[in-house]
C-alpha cells in the first residue's frame, strides 16, 4: 500500500510516517515545504505547497497513493488571530486543492482530513478554518462518493513540538531556566481553561486505524477522553523542575476568547477501532522536558 501524508514536516508527520512504515509496512511519501527538512529512511520526499494547485495535482497523479494524510495546515490558534489571512488560504483554500485534485484521480484513494476539537464551539479563527474543512470534505465525500474520514483531534502533545504551544512552551522555559539561561520566571497566560492532551504517538495510532476503518463522510474525535487544566500540567512539570521557579502571567499570551473547557467524546473511535490511548500524561510530560534539557547541552 501507498500513503501520502501532506504537510509532514510539523510535528505529527514525522511520527505519523514512521508509525506506517513500522506498523503496516506501507511505502510512505511525504510532502513538505521548500523551506522545511524531513528525513526518515525509505520515505521519499517532495517539496509542495499547496496553496500551488497545479502543483498539488501534479504530485497526486505522480504518485497515486491509497491513502492520503492531510496534515497541512497554519495550525497555531495564536498565529491564527495574527494571520487571519494566511490561516484562511492554508486551511480552506488548500485542502480544496488536495480534494480537487484527489476527486481527478482515476482510483479513489482513502482520505484522512485532520480537523480539530476547536470545532466544538468555534471561538477562534483557526477554529472556523477548520469547521470549514470539515464542511467541505463532508459535501466531497457525499457528493462525489469519495472516502474522506473526518478526524477532530484534541490537543497532541510530545517530544519535538514547536513551543508555540502551550506545553512544549512551559517545558522550554522549565529547561531553560535548569541550564541557567533565563531568570527563574515562568511566563504564564490563562491556567484556568481545560483543554484535552493526548501523547502525539498515541494520536498517530488513532490515524492509522481511523484511514483503514472508519466510514466514510464521518466525524471522528481523537483525543483521550479527559479534560485537564493548564495549571494541573504547570504543576507536573514544576514537581519535575529542578529549580525553584516563580509563576507570572504575561499578558501576550492571552487569547481574546478561550473555551474553559474542551473534552473529547471518543466513544465512536473506540467503536470503530478499538484504541486507546497507552502514554500517561505524566510520561508525555517527562519526555517533553528531557526533549527541552536534551537541547540545552
Ligand atoms: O507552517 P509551517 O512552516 O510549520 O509548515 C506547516 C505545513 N504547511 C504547509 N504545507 C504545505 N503547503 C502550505 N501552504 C503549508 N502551510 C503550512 O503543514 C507544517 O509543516 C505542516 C503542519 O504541521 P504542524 O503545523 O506542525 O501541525 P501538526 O501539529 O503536525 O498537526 C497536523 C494537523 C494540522 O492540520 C493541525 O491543524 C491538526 O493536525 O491538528
Amino acid at each position: 500500500m501507498k500513503a501520502l501524508i501532506i504537510g509532514a514536516a510539523g510535528f505529527v508527520g514525522g511520527y505519523l510516517a514512521e508509525h506506517l512504515q513500522k506498523e503496516y509496512g506501507w511505502s510512505v511519501s511525504v510532502t513538505k515545504l521548500e523551506h522545511e527538512t524531513f528525513f526518515i529512511e525509505e520515505a521519499a520526499v517532495y517539496d509542495l505547497d499547496i496553496l500551488d494547485e497545479k502543483a498539488v495535482q501534479q504530485l497526486l497523479f505522480q504518485i497515486e497513493p491509497d491513502y492520503i494524510f492531510h496534515l497541512a495546515a497554519q495550525s497555531s490558534v495564536a498565529l491564527s488571530w495574527k494571520n487571519p489571512d494566511l490561516t484562511i488560504d492554508v486551511n480552506i483554500k488548500g485542502c480544496i486543492h488536495v480534494l480537487e485534485a484527489v476527486r481527478k484521480l482515476k482510483k479513489q484513494p482513502r482520505i484522512l482530513l485532520v480537523g480539530s476539537g476547536e470545532e466544538y464551539g468555534i471561538q477562534n479563527i483557526y477554529a472556523a478554518t477548520k469547521a470549514c474543512q470539515n464542511m467541505l470534505g463532508t459535501i466531497y465525500a457525499k457528493a462525489y462518493q469519495m472516502e474522506i474520514v473526518l478526524v477532530r483531534a484534541f490537543n497532541h502533545i510530545g517530544p519535538k513540538q514547536s513551543s508555540v504551544f502551550v506545553v512544549s512552551d512551559f517545558c522550554r522555559q522549565a529547561a531553560e531556566i535548569e541550564a541557567g539561561k533565563r531568570e527563574p520566571v515562568l511566563w504564564v497566560g490563562n491556567l484556568e481553561i481545560k483543554r484535552d492532551f493526548t501523547d502525539v504517538r498515541d494520536i498517530v495510532r488513532a490515524y492509522g486505524m481511523l484511514i483503514q476503518k472508519g466510514k466514510a463522510g464521518e466525524n471522528y474525535n481523537v483525543g483521550s477522553g479527559r479534560a485537564v487544566a493548564i495549571q494541573e500540567i504547570l504543576e507536573k512539570i514544576l514537581s519535575l523542575s529542578k529549580k525553584k521557579i516563580r509563576i507570572e502571567t504575561d499578558p501576550k499570551k492571552l487569547r481574546p476568547l478561550d473555551l474553559p473547557v474542551i473534552e473529547a467524546d471518543i466513544q465512536k473511535l473506540q467503536e470503530v477501532t478499538g484504541w486507546k490511548p497507552q502514554i500517561s500524561l505524566e510520561d508525555t510530560i517527562r519526555d517533553i522536558l528531557e526533549d527541552w534539557r536534551e537541547k540545552q547541552r
